[in-house]
């Protein structure tokens, strides 16, 4: 099912990021409009927008212009990925099986379309409201969840305290902090944005956004589990690189079936949010144990 729940979502949202890389190719022109659009036409997974769209339709939501707000998230979550690439942070290579962006065009050029891509995403979002049809407040909401959740508070503290803490031995406390905010903040916001889409009521919400919350640790743990045990081709990015670069990861603290078996209770406290909101969803049971257990 979480296949299937994937490949919808890829094939809703791609067409939407697809026009916007052709219109921002145009309004920009040169090396900085080809980065912009290489960088939003990189084939991700999209678990980010799966979970806007069954958010939304787990609380009633029905319109396909939800397709514009997962558009938003992932806007967000492929600057973060240029912008983490890059040599000043992790210097890779490989993401999604390509060339990162900087090394597909220049540093200046990546880091350049990696700032563009944040006022990109507020434009997606806006215009993704504007097609559902939702007024001014539902769309500023929208708009603080996302990007709070890729701020300070979010995203950025989370890399910042992620880079501080290379060479660095972090407690299991500390390491949570460092993966809620840097991988749990977007994750969590992609909930609550499909909730707040669908003007879903508080309960619903918070409940969403709880389910968000767990999800995206264990989404993390997952990761980390992932760039010991899978091949760079599996993953489209370089395995190995956490030990290279002497990460504080769950497998360093817990050892590979201890950091499983966290990620599986995770998904298990995710699901129980649903049940005491009263949401009955198979779409985000499946993604919850789709994210603790993926193998890519
Ligand atoms: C200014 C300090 C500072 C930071 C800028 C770069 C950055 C903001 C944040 C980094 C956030 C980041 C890259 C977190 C990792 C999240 C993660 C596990 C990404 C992989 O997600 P997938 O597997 O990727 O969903 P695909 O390619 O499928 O979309």
């Amino acid at each position: 099912m979480s296949n299937e729940l994937l490949s919808q979502a890829r094939e809703q949202v791609d067409q939407v990021l697809d026009r916007w890389a052709g219109r921002l190719e145009k309004e920009l022109g040169g090396k900085q409009g080809e980065a912009l659009a290489y960088a939003l036409r990189t084939p991700g997974k999209r678990v980010r927008a799966a979970l806007v769209i069954s958010c939304y339709r787990a609380v009633g939501g029905r319109a396909t212009g939800i397709g514009g707000v997962a558009a938003a998230v992932e806007t967000v979550h492929t600057y973060s990925l240029v912008h983490d690439d890059l040599p000043c942070m992790d210097n890779d290579d490989l993401r999604r099986g390509r060339p990162t962006t900087h090394r597909r065009f220049d540093v200046p050029t990546a880091t350049g379309a990696g700032y563009l891509l944040v006022p990109v995403a507020a434009r997606v979002l806006a215009s993704a409201a504007s097609e559902l049809e939702l007024g001014a407040g539902t769309l500023g909401r929208m708009a603080r969840e996302l990007f709070q959740a890729g701020g300070v508070e979010g995203m950025v503290g989370g890399q910042w305290l992620d880079l501080e803490a290379e060479n660095q031995t972090l407690s299991l406390a500390e390491l949570m902090g460092v993966h809620r905010g840097k991988t749990g903040a977007l994750i969590r916001a992609a909930c609550t944005l499909g909730g707040v889409a669908a003007e879903a009521g508080d309960r619903e919400i918070l409940e969403l956004s709880a389910y968000g919350e767990d999800i995206g640790l264990a989404f993390q743990i997952a990761d980390d589990i992932l760039d010991c045990t899978g091949t760079s081709e599996e993953l489209g990015k370089t395995a190995g690189r956490d030990v290279q670069l002497a990460k504080s990861t769950y497998v360093r603290l817990l050892g590979i079936e201890r950091a499983r078996a966290e990620a599986e209770r995770l998904a298990r406290s995710a699901v129980g949010h649903l049940e005491r909101a009263g949401i009955r969803s198979d779409a985000l049971g499946a993604l919850a144990w789709y994210i603790a257990s993926r193998n890519s």
